[in-house]
């Protein structure tokens, strides 16, 4: 049968998704449910994005389950069992992809479909989107849901081509899996990816070799079956808790907001409760131990080095202990990782630490990694656990451009540019979800993905029920909105690490803050009072296509 999808017409839309993860399937559903005409275009060949592609060995959500997962559908919460405490990556696919059946999402979404570029026609008032394969979509909105952590990045090693074992990168992981059993394997990297895979792999490898450039603060997910005890008070309360959630920073509830400082506390006292958060797990638990945790070096020392001595308390060879020991960034300033085992992994007589900040990797041989004083390493296999071009990679990729001349590139060439994190000024019509200035990434991202499109999906019926039909921020709300980001950024430790936060991990990306660290609570209440004072910082109106397209 022709695929219609596939045909020489241009597709005429109302809204187009770039993207179905999380947040492209939701924007489906939500936008459908004004009568609107949407369609997700998705690079992978499966639904569910981040959790489509991440595969590696122990790649798991570091939210717990009742909390990561979808508030817009009483049932789907109520209904869904799910088998431990934190998600693993095929479990949590599994959710994503019974939301694309339950709610027929698949009908309006093309996979193996990758956007290249984005034109906004300023004349027609309308996107023009072209497809790697040259389709053409027609839009007079665009959603961009591409993801914040979705083009992996593999650092640019002399001699990489030449590796003549198989080498991958934990973002792309081969769907059929790999089979390190018997092999010397090289892992790069120490980010949430590499510690959740390095005690999965070193069960499996002949040799095991972590190459570490950062050490970071990883603490135990205490991960288990899930029990009655904790998914039964959670259900019945569910949408009182959801509540709850929002209005807390990182739009995860559950957890007592903490009334205390640090420094007003013992350090007895401290250490009973850092000792009890360590032995509960998780990371966000960890970090409201006391209130001033992410703005007081000082209070920050005493919960950095509590986890410094738990890992000198594990590790028994005391020099990787001290390598393993994080001593340049504040704790939670980078992504705080939840582990299984992690440091446990160090006492096997497999596995050994190379730390390459000092003495960085020169290069990759056809036989392994050579490092810049001449130390070598043989290996069969290499993991790439270095990352991605976090919260802008997904959209600069994409060549979006308006006919007025403006390009997002250059726009964002010192950094990116948003108001709210949701739209761009000089790019009409374009919405983004949990983009750079948004909240989304230091929060439970669910939350922070359905908050967005309920915006996105409200601007979009006032345009419609008020016989406009074009929204761009103007300038100044985007500047000034930007200006507060990094206020808040400053005010805050986060700064002080070179975390992906800063685009750190990307040789020559501009550092600059990217997400809104000023909590999913307040965000939500700016937004909701932005449109409640009829779209504030945004210029509304109609235009003469659109008229013509009424007459029509
Ligand atoms: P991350 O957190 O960006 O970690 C990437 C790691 O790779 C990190 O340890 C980097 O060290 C390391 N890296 C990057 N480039 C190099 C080079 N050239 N040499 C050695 N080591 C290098 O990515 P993840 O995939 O682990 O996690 C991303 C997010 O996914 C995570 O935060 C969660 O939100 C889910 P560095 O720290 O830059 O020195």
């Amino acid at each position: 049968m022709p695929d219609a999808s596939h045909s020489s017409a241009p597709r005429q839309l109302d809204v187009a998704i770039v993207g179905a993860g999380l947040a492209g399937l939701y924007a489906i559903h939500r936008l459908r449910g004004i009568g609107l005409k949407v369609r997700a275009y998705e690079a992978g060949s499966g639904v569910g994005g981040t959790w489509f592609w991440n595969r590696y060995p122990g790649a798991r959500c570091d939210v717990e389950s009742l909390e990561y997962s979808y508030s817009f559908s009483e049932e789907l919460q109520q209904e869904w069992k799910w088998p431990e405490r934190y998600g693993t990556q095929p479990e949590i696919l599994k959710y994503i992809n019974h939301v694309a059946d339950r709610f027929d999402l698949r009908r309006d979404v093309q996979l193996d479909t990758r956007i290249k570029t984005a034109l906004f026609d300023g004349k027609a008032n309308e996107w023009i989107l072209k497809t790697e394969a040259g389709e053409e979509i027609r839009a007079r909105y665009v959603v961009m849901a591409a993801g914040n952590l979705s083009t992996p990045r593999v650092p640019d090693f002399k001699g990489i081509h030449d590796f003549k074992g198989k080498w991958y990168h934990t973002g792309l992981w081969p769907h059929e899996g790999v089979d390190f059993t018997g092999k010397r394997v090289g892992v790069i990297g120490t980010g949430s990816s590499g510690v959740q895979m390095i005690p999965i792999i070193a069960q499996q490898a002949r040799h095991l070799t972590v190459f570490q450039r950062t050490a970071n603060f990883s603490l135990p997910a205490r991960n288990e079956p899930m029990t009655d005890a904790r998914e039964r008070p959670h259900k019945e309360n569910y949408k009182a808790r959801r509540a709850a959630a929002q209005e807390t920073p990182f739009a995860i509830g559950g957890y007592p907001k903490p009334t205390q400082k640090t420094l007003e506390a013992t350090p007895e006292e401290r250490a009973r409760i850092y000792e009890a958060k360590w032995q509960e797990g998780g990371s966000i638990s960890y970090l409201y131990s006391y209130t001033d945790l992410l703005v007081s070096k000082e209070a920050n020392d005493t919960a950095s080095e509590f986890v410094r001595n738990k890992i000198r308390g594990i590790v028994k060879d005391p020099k990787t202990a001290e390598l393993l020991a994080p001593n340049d960034h504040p704790i939670g300033t980078k992504r705080l990782c939840l582990d299984t085992n992690y440091y446990e992994t160090y006492n096997r007589p497999n596995v050994s630490l190379v730390g390459v900040r000092k003495d960085p990797i020169e290069e990759i041989t056809p036989t392994g990694v050579r490092l810049a004083s001449g130390a070598t390493y043989e290996l069969d296999a290499l993991v790439f656990a270095t990352g991605f071009d976090a919260m802008t990679g997904a959209l600069k990729e994409i060549d979006v451009k308006t006919s007025d001349g403006a390009v997002l590139r250059q726009h964002w060439d010192g950094g990116p540019l948003t108001y709210l994190g949701l739209m761009v000024s000089g790019f009409p019509n374009m919405f983004v979800v949990t983009g750079p200035g948004s909240p989304g990434v230091k929060t439970q991202m669910i939350a922070s993905i359905e908050q967005h499109v309920d915006w996105i999906a409200d601007a979009i019926d006032y345009l419609g029920k008020h016989q406009l039909d074009r929204i761009e921020p103007t300038a100044k709300a985007e500047t000034d909105w930007v200006q507060h980001v990094n206020q808040v950024a400053d005010s805050t430790l986060y700064p002080l690490a070179n975390s992906w936060y800063v685009g750190a991990n990307i040789p020559g990306k501009p550092r600059v803050f990217m997400p809104y660290v000023g909590g999913f609570d307040r965000y939500k209440k700016q937004c909701d009072a932005v449109a409640a004072n009829g779209y504030e910082g945004f210029t509304l109106s109609r235009h003469e296509a659109a008229s013509e397209r009424a007459r029509a």
